[in-house]
């Protein structure tokens, strides 16, 4: 078994390797312009900031993001926000674009290459573990209670793994545990997710996080590379490799969800924020008089790059008509005149001009909302104007003409959507 030094956190020793280049295709045209992990979540932040916050709270002070699909707006975004860790203080931050180091190939092939072509990067830091994050998803963890595992079993890698449910399974890696939770199958998003003995509706799914130690993962990613069947996938090739010739260990997400006092305990907290629904759905939850996640949370707080604003302002509009908000975030530099809102979410510099009603809406930084517009369970697309007296969600077919309108009756709606409006 590894030895530790002795009262030190294994925090300090590690790297954070965030995988942030994926495309997030099932969030329509919210990905079109800008990647997964660069799409605003929760009036302030992007989903990214999420796993880098986890990683700074965990007393992770060495990390590096791989980009890769429209890296553009998350570069900006990590080149704005995250840059204070600084080098010659035992910290570094690399933002990793795809290829700028293995010529012949512009893209990262695999996720398990995005960290291949980066190797002599991290061996130049010479951390002695790297823990492996997705850069998609929403939740707050302490990675160091995974570490501890990782160091107290010996494991090869630990794979940070939660319940879900058979049929949200298929699209998951999923493994069997033995009773020490060493993992003893792994398949990559199976047609038929084995379900955990027992609970015939449950599977136990990895998040996609991985610890190893750093000598350990170099000596796999270069075995992997010179495999010329291998897609040069964590999911799909390393893990199942290691499973069948090495130790993988389960790491229970529940062990290790960090909470606060005001969240209820009945749930770990953990979403992925990956289709249309749910991005709306967990934004909505924020305005939950007891949401299931506390982004209020000073003992976790959720770092970001935010603008510096005015405050919000709420005032009436000429006809005295009131502007307010119930139940419902509204960031900074937005001006609610004579407006009102329910339920909803705006994001930084929103404007909503008097007789507009906002209910159940998802508003992104610097959109304006027309003077009579009435929108109900949207989803606006940043810097949008809504026209003058727009209607949206109350027209089934006609929304579903005009905007990426959900089965569930959720709307999507982006600028070349609004422009085409004005043409009819
Ligand atoms: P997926 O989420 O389908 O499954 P993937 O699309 O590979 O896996 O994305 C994982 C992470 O890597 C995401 O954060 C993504 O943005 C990023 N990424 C993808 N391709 C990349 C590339 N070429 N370069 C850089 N970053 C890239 C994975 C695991 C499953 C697990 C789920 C949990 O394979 O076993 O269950 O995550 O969500
Ligand atoms: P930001 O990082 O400023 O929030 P976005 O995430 O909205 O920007 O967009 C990411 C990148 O895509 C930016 O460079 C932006 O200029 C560009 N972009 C956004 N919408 C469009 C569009 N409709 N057509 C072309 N480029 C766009």
């Amino acid at each position: 078994m590894p030895e530790r030094r002795p009262f030190a956190p294994i925090s300090r020793d590690t790297m954070a390797y965030v995988l942030a280049g994926g495309r997030g295709s099932r969030l329509m045209e919210l990905t079109d312009f800008r990647a997964k992990p660069a799409v605003y979540f929760g009036g302030k932040t992007r989903i990214i900031d999420f796993a880098l916050s986890n990683a700074i709270n965990s007393g992770i002070r060495r990390i590096g993001v791989a980009t890769q699909y429209k890296a553009h707006s998350l570069i900006r975004h990590l080149q704005n926000g995250w840059n204070f860790l600084r080098p010659g203080r035992n910290e570094s931050f690399d933002i990793l674009p795809a290829s700028q180091r293995v010529s012949e190939d512009q893209w990262y092939a695999g996720t398990a290459d995005a960290v291949y072509q980066n190797i002599e990067i991290i061996e130049g830091y010479a951390p002695r573990y790297m823990v492996i994050l997705a850069g998609d998803h929403i939740y707050k963890m302490d990675y160091e209670m995974m570490l501890q595992q990782h160091v107290d079993t010996g494991a090869d890698v630990t794979v940070g793994c939660l319940d879900v449910s058979k049929e949200e399974a298929t699209a998951f890696g999923v493994m069997h545990v033995d009773e020490n939770f060493r993992i003893t199958d792994f398949v990559e998003k199976p047609k038929d997710p084995p379900t955990i003995p027992g609970r015939p509706d449950t599977c136990l799914a990895s998040m996609g996080i991985y610890v190893f130690e750093t000598n350990f993962l170099m000596d796999q990613l270069r075995r992997d590379a010179a495999d010329p069947n291998s897609a040069r996938d964590f999911g799909k090739d390393i893990i199942p490799h290691i499973v069948r010739h090495g130790s993988a260990y389960a790491h229970r997400f529940n062990r290790s969800v960090v909470r606060s006092a005001a969240e209820p305990d009945s749930e770990a907290y953990w979403r992925d924020v990956g289709t249309v629904d749910a991005y709306w759905q967990a934004n909505i939850d924020l305005t939950d008089v007891v949401p299931p996640l506390d982004i209020y949370d000073r003992d976790w707080p959720i770092w970001t790059y935010a603008e510096t604003t005015p405050p919000a302002k709420f005032v009436h509009d000429v006809e005295g008509r009131r502007g307010y908000a119930v139940s419902s975030l509204v960031s900074g530099d937005c001006i609610i005149s004579g407006g009102s809102l329910k339920r909803s979410l705006l994001f930084t510099g929103v404007r909503v001009r008097s007789y507009s009603q906002l209910d159940h809406a998802v508003v992104l930084p610097h959109c304006t909302i027309g003077r009579g517009a009435r929108l109900s369970k949207v989803i606006i697309d940043r810097a949008v104007n809504i026209p003058d007296g727009l209607v949206i969600g109350e027209d089934p077919e006609l929304d579903a003409q005009r905007f990426r309108r959900t089965a569930s009756g959720i709307c999507l709606v982006t600028k070349p959507m609004i422009d085409r409006l004005n043409y009819r």
